[in-house]
């Protein structure tokens, strides 16, 4: 399978040495809290069936969350947002993530994000976000033959999801349209088994948002449930 074998090349990924060194300096650090723990401390690969018809794409993995778990967005705050949204519209089979082997499935839907690794500060570089782009092609490649929307989670994942769109031939506006909380265009049918892809943008369910009130849960399952319905889940 696609997927499973990007997978097993993703995680022996060491192509951003700054981020190879800080997963594995937060993996031997842990923190009190997660003291039992092994962490992954590798990258973090997507999450969801293979033949999903939406992609949620977020930013990069948390360093004592996904970097702990070696799931996406599976033991930090920001997920426990996601699943609770990704739950209330009915995409996921139960509404926390707490380890890889909590049960939790998702049903339509694939989770995963333009950078892999846990970045200092949860802040990518420019250049980071690059070297990672044929890892977020490889697996909207992997999908394309069931993909019918994209959410993405904040600018960071919007402006990471554009040029890959572009890459695969998809014919993104120019100007390219602008990241917003609740932007969305819809790319079309290609000649080939692709069919029209609708993209989406919300905020980030990152603390500084939700703690805020910036992004509230009705906001997120508002868009979920439209990403939901415009992939026909
Ligand atoms: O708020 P937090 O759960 O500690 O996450 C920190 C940071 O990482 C936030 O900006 C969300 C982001 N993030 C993500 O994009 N994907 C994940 O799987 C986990 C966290
Ligand atoms: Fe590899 Fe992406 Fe991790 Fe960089 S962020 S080391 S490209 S998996």
């Amino acid at each position: 399978r696609g997927l499973d074998d990007m997978e097993t090349q993703l995680i022996r990924c060491r192509a951003c040495p700054r981020l190879v060194e800080w997963r594995e300096e937060i993996g031997a650090a842990r923190r009190a809290a997660f003291r039992d723990w092994e962490y992954w401390a590798r990258p973090v690969p997507g999450f969801g069936p293979p033949d999903a018809a939406l992609a949620v794409i977020g930013l990069a993995p948390a360093a004592h969350g996904g970097n702990r778990t070696g799931r996406m967005f599976t033991g930090d705050a920001s997920g426990d947002f996601l699943f609770a949204a990704l739950h209330t519209v009915g995409l996921a089979s139960q509404p926390e993530a707490t380890h890889r082997d909590d049960g939790l499935e998702l049903y339509g839907v694939r989770i995963t994000a333009p950078v892999h690794c846990a970045p200092p500060h949860n802040k990518p570089t420019p250049d980071e976000r690059t070297t990672c782009r044929p890892w977020l092609a490889r697996e909207l490649e992997l999908l394309a033959p069931t993909l019918k929307a994209v959410l993405a989670l904040g600018a960071f994942a919007w402006q990471a999801l554009l040029p890959v769109l572009d890459d695969a031939g998809r014919q993104v506006p120019r100007p390219r349209p602008a990241f917003a909380h609740g932007a969305e265009f819809t790319l079309p049918a290609l000649g080939d088994d692709r069919g029209p892809l609708h993209i989406l943008g919300s905020y980030h369910p990152s603390q500084q948002n939700t703690f805020t009130g910036t992004l509230t849960p009705d906001m997120l399952t508002d868009l979920l449930a439209r990403a939901a319905r415009l992939a026909g889940l």
